[in-house]
């Protein structure tokens, strides 16, 4: 009818009996708009070289990314010793990773690397085994880690390397390693941390590959001039590859070789030597950068978030205000 459209169209009115120029649940709605939620994302590169004679092959270490919850990442390195019994270390490494990619869908999976490590082994039915690290970023701005062996990941913060995870080891060159026997290791022996990230905050993981041929300062520069995550990734792969193939090159393996008590033979110790040089391996590389994006807080107004119901919103807020 003509009048109801009429009335449809006009504005609303305060009636004469209302104190309210707008009915309060007007203004609740509007604060509720005002009042976005912080959440943190991941902006992920990943570069990979592998090992200079497997080329052909694309080495033994497999990766997966997923945009699951804040975002998600995970490295396995396949160990190379399964070559000598006819296995192809490269099966079981890439079929975790493609494991943990199916099962980042589950919901017990999906908020706790740990678990998901432990389901993607326990689908897995390749024979081998393989270093893994899984890393997954709560909306909340919390990284949750879980590493078996000697892949890596350090968070980088302001030109700073502020969280380092540590490599785990039965002996030198002997890392702990998920398995298709019962001797490897498992979900259980995990190295397991968490770590309260801040927008801008930038992760580099890697396998061993990686990190045994590069020196955190030179991780730092590289971040410092890059201008963005792809383009780190694939500078930080190139510059350890170089070192990889660079017998005079003092790496981080050689000095912890050393430090274990290998080195040359005693009589070109009398002539100066020692043991130096990268190792060569296969090298993956993910750098990741911690964003936050505002998001409407359909489920309560300002003042509940105030009241501090959600403890991490309220980190990733005032991160956001000391990066500015
Ligand atoms: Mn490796």
């Amino acid at each position: 009818m003509a009048a109801s459209t009429a009335s449809r169209l006009s504005p609303p009115r305060p009636t004469a009996s209302s104190p309210y120029p707008r009915p309060p649940p007007r203004l609740s709605r509007f604060s509720s708009l005002r009042a976005a939620k912080m959440e943190a994302v991941l902006s992920i590169g990943t570069h990979v070289i592998p090992h200079p004679r497997k080329v052909e092959t694309g080495g033994e270490d497999a990766f997966f990314v997923g945009g699951d919850g804040g975002g998600v990442f995970a490295i396995a390195d396949g160990v190379s010793g399964w070559a000598e019994k006819n296995v192809n270390p490269a099966l079981f490494s890439r079929e975790v990773m493609a494991n943990s990619s199916t099962f980042i869908k589950d919901e017990e999976a999906s908020n706790d690397p740990q678990i998901l490590l432990m389901k993607a082994h326990a689908a897995t039915s390749s024979i081998g085994s393989a270093t893994v690290i899984i890393a997954m970023l709560e909306k909340t701005g919390t990284l949750k880690i879980a590493s078996v062996g000697d892949c890596g990941l350090k968070v980088i913060r302001k030109g700073q390397v502020m969280f380092s995870t540590y490599p785990q080891e039965h002996y030198f060159d002997c890392p702990y390693q998920i398995s298709s026997e019962a001797i490897g290791q498992t979900y259980q022996d995990a190295l397991v941390c968490t770590v309260n990230l801040m927008e801008g905050d930038m992760i580099v993981s890697g396998s061993d590959g990686f990190f045994d041929n590069i020196f955190d300062q030179e991780i730092l520069a590289v971040i410092s001039e890059s201008p963005g995550i792809d383009e780190a990734a694939k500078a930080l792969a190139e510059l350890a590859r170089k070192h990889s193939v660079d017998v005079r090159f003092d790496s981080p393996y050689s000095i912890e070789a050393r430090s274990r008590g290998f080195d040359v033979p005693w009589w070109k110790k009398l002539l100066g030597a020692k043991l130096t040089g990268g190792k060569m391996d296969d090298i993956t590389v993910i750098v990741a950068q911690v964003k936050t994006v505002a998001v409407p807080d359909d489920e309560g107004s300002g003042v509940e978030q105030e009241k501090g119901g959600e403890q991490v919103t309220v980190a990733a807020t005032a991160s956001a205000e000391q990066n500015e």
